[in-house]
C-alpha cells in the first residue's frame, strides 16, 4: 500500500509540472525512493548542471528542467532572476530550498533520495576513493585546469604542450593513473564520483589544456561512462543541439 502510494505520489507529480522551456520526467519514475521531491534545475547547455540531470536520470527522480534551448546567455538570465545572489549552473531549487555548488547537490540528492545506490558503504574499502574523487573534481582538477586555460588565453592562447608538466596536466595524470588500477572512480563501481570527473576530464580535453592521448586509461573510461544509457538521457535532454556557445579551444602546435 505504501508502494503503490508512492507511484500515485510520483505519478501525480509527473503531471502536475508546469510548462516551462522544457520539463523532462526521468526516464523511470518507477525507481525513486518513496519520498518524491519536487526538483528544479536552472541549466546552461554543456554546463555543469549536465551533471544533476545526469543524477537524476540515474536515479529515476523526476525533475523539472529549465533552460533556453540555443541561448546559454539567456539561460543565465533566467538563472540571474531566481538566483541573483550567485549567477551560477548549476541552481537547483529541492522542495523549494535553494541549492548551489554541483558537488553538494549531488550529495544532497543522494543523501535524501539515493537509497544507497551510486554510492560506496561508509565502511567499505572503496569509500575514500569515492569521496576523494567526489572532492577533486572541483577542488584540484576543475581548478588546475580551468587556470591552466586562463592562462593560456591571457598570453600566447596556446595549448601547452611543453615538456614540463602543467597543473592542470599533472591533475590529469594523477586521475589517469588511479584509471590504471580501478575501473571507476570510486573503484569497482560507477558512483556520483564519475558523475563529477566527466565534466572537468571532458573540460581538459576540448579546450586543448591536456592531449588526450596521454591518458588511456581516462579514454577507456570516459566511453564507459558515457555509454551509460541515462548518460545518452541526459544529452538528448539537456544538450538537445550539441554544446551552444562553448569558450574557444587553445591552439594546436
Ligand atoms: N564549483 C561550482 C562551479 C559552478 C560554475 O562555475 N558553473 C559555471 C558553468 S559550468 C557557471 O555558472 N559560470 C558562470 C557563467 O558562465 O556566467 C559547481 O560545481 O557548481
Amino acid at each position: 500500500m505504501k508502494r503503490f502510494g508512492a507511484l500515485m505520489t510520483a505519478l501525480a507529480l509527473a503531471l502536475a509540472l508546469p510548462a516551462c522551456t522544457s520539463t523532462a520526467p526521468a526516464a523511470s519514475s518507477a525507481q525513486a525512493s518513496a519520498e518524491i521531491p519536487k526538483i528544479v534545475i536552472y541549466h546552461a547547455e554543456g554546463r555543469r548542471s549536465e551533471r544533476v540531470v545526469w543524477l537524476c536520470e540515474e536515479l529515476g527522480i523526476p525533475y523539472e528542467l529549465k533552460f533556453r534551448r540555443g541561448d546559454v546567455a539567456g539561460s543565465f538570465e533566467d538563472i540571474f532572476a531566481v538566483n541573483p545572489g550567485m549567477r551560477v549552473a548549476p541552481t537547483v531549487f529541492y522542495n523549494g530550498e535553494l541549492l548551489v555548488e554541483s558537488g553538494a547537490i549531488l550529495q544532497f540528492i543522494m543523501d535524501r533520495n539515493g537509497g544507497g545506490r551510486l554510492i560506496p558503504a561508509v565502511n567499505s574499502p572503496d569509500y575514500a576513493s569515492y569521496l576523494r574523487f567526489m572532492h577533486y573534481a572541483e577542488g584540484t582538477l576543475a581548478s588546475d585546469v580551468v587556470a591552466d586555460y586562463r592562462v593560456a588565453r591571457a598570453t600566447d592562447n596556446k595549448a601547452p604542450r611543453g615538456e614540463k608538466e602543467t597543473d592542470g596536466q599533472r591533475a590529469m595524470r594523477f586521475a589517469d593513473d588511479f584509471l590504471a588500477k580501478h575501473a571507476y572512480f570510486a573503484g569497482a563501481e560507477f558512483t556520483t564520483a564519475d558523475i563529477m570527473m566527466v565534466f572537468p576530464i571532458s573540460y581538459a580535453i576540448r579546450m586543448n589544456v591536456a592531449d588526450p592521448a596521454k591518458y588511456p586509461n581516462i579514454a577507456a573510461w570516459q566511453k564507459k561512462v558515457e555509454d551509460r544509457p541515462a548518460f545518452k538521457r541526459m544529452l538528448a535532454i539537456a544538450r538537445p543541439d550539441g554544446r551552444v556557445a562553448p569558450p574557444p579551444s587553445l591552439v594546436l602546435p
